[in-house]
């Protein structure tokens, strides 16, 4: 039966169409830099936002028509969606999807039950990827809806809660395993605190990182080779979250000898929730080598929240892509659509302008990105401006062996400085939109 009877396998037409239930611009086979787009962008579903998504928010109640869907949290209705989801996604064309043990499906009135019910939803899960071709971009854990979550999981005060974490990020990691999932995605959802009078923030700390370290335990004991993403988010739900942004994170991940087995997913809206733009994030991550995943979405100017809408900018994707392809790319991970439609856009069929469009934006900053490096337009002034280093008593700063008082006399010789350059960043800013 199908769900979306009226909508065909989406086709890509060009830059010419009008269909808005066409690509413009993802041409999955077209090769971009010796690779297919399909391979570039590795785009992903998610479960949570788009077939789970009801559109109620603090002052209002639910608003999209989802005519498959009962409402209920029975297995059933549960295992109804993932028929709509596989039919969802294969008219797409996304090669990938991404899941919350919960978001698929439901809680039991005891672990014992929650286990059973996610093992049964799970199996029809691995049929339809073996009928579809559609593959597991990456599992992860609920740890913040349940009241149990009040006060977090891996850093609740409670151990009871702790453990209870640990069990169901336990399985997690099995189903995400048994269904070939290519990483695992941690996101504190409620790791950090309101409060300061009443946090060790220490123990917190601790608890999260001895947590991760089992994870990995256990993942190698099963022999889950997959990545592992640490989710960087400043704030909300708790107003200091400890995985802050890429730089908490990545502090994080070291201080605690995580190193080998933790990278990044760098979602938009936390960086801009961070006081970062994406582009930030992205470098400081990829420079690092722990650029492992991309949730693409992005927030609204005008609210401070995480608003999760779609990616259309394209400034921002070209970014996006500059920074992913300068490091060779991002498989195992990809470009996850944490985003949801507007609780005005209800009806099924936006789900599909809406994962479109953000396609298409991709696409295009695919495009970009390639003609700009190309070009070298960006790489090359780079190279210029730091070009001090390639020679003399840069290049001794450069490799180490210069000191202070060896500068010194270099100073004291010369006088004064080379005159400084023009950053031309107006003049950049003019190259770029040539390339748009
Ligand atoms: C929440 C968020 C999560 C993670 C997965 O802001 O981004 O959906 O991506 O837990
Ligand atoms: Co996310």
């Amino acid at each position: 039966m199908s769900h979306f009877a009226d909508i065909p396998k989406i086709p890509y037409e060009g830059p010419g169409s009008k269909n808005p239930l066409a690509f413009k611009h993802y041409n999955a086979d077209e090769v971009v830099e010796g690779k297919s787009m399909r391979e570039h962008l590795r785009f992903s579903v998610c479960y949570w936002h788009t077939f789970r998504g009801t559109g109620s928010d603090p002052f209002g109640a639910p608003t999209m028509v989802r005519p498959w869907d009962d409402g209920s949290e029975s297995l059933e209705n549960a295992l109804n969606r993932v028929d709509v989801a596989f039919e969802f996604i294969d008219k797409l064309g996304a090669p990938y999807y991404c899941f919350h043990d919960r978001d698929v499906a439901p809680e039991g009135s005891s672990l014992a039950e929650s286990n059973a019910n996610l093992d049964k939803v799970a199996a029809k899960l691995k049929e339809a990827q073996q009928r579809t071709g559609i593959e597991l971009l990456w599992g992860t854990a609920n740890l913040f809806s349940h009241p149990r979550y009040m006060h977090g999981a891996a850093t609740s005060p409670n151990a009871d809660v702790f453990a209870y974490a640990a069990a169901q990020v336990k399985k997690a990691i099995e189903v995400t395993h048994d269904l070939g999932g290519t990483n695992y995605v941690f996101w504190g959802g409620r790791e950090g605190y309101m409060n300061s009078y009443n946090t060790d923030m220490k123990r917190e700390v601790d608890h999260l990182a001895k947590f991760m370290h089992m994870a990995v335990e256990h993942a190698k004991s099963i022999g889950f080779t997959g990545t592992f993403l640490f989710e960087p988010k400043p704030k909300e739900p708790t107003k200091h979250q400890y995985d802050y942004d890429a730089a908490a994170c990545l502090n994080f991940i070291r201080s605690y000898g995580l190193e080998d087995y933790v990278k990044l997913n760098i979602e938009t809206n936390h960086a801009t929730l961070a006081g970062h733009t994406m582009m930030h994030e992205l470098t400081y991550a990829s420079m690092q080598g722990f650029l492992g995943s991309i949730d693409a979405n992005t927030g609204d100017l005008l609210l401070g929240w995480d608003t999760d809408q779609f990616p259309t900018d394209l400034y921002l994707t070209t970014q996006c892509m500059l920074v992913i392809l300068n490091q060779g790319g991002l498989a195992p991970g990809g470009v996850n659509f944490d985003a949801k439609v507007r609780r005005e856009s209800f009806e099924p069929v936006d789900l599909f302008h809406a994962h479109i469009g953000g396609m298409d934006a991709f696409a295009r900053g695919l495009k970009i990105a390639a003609a700009i490096r190309a070009d070298g337009v960006l790489s090359d002034f780079v190279k210029d401006r730091y070009s001090s280093y390639d020679s003399g008593v840069g290049k001794k700063i450069d490799d180490g062996s210069a000191s202070f008082a060896e500068l010194e006399s270099y100073m004291l010789e010369k006088g004064n400085p080379d005159p400084n350059q023009s950053g031309r960043q107006e003049l950049l800013e003019n190259v770029i939109n040539e390339y748009l």
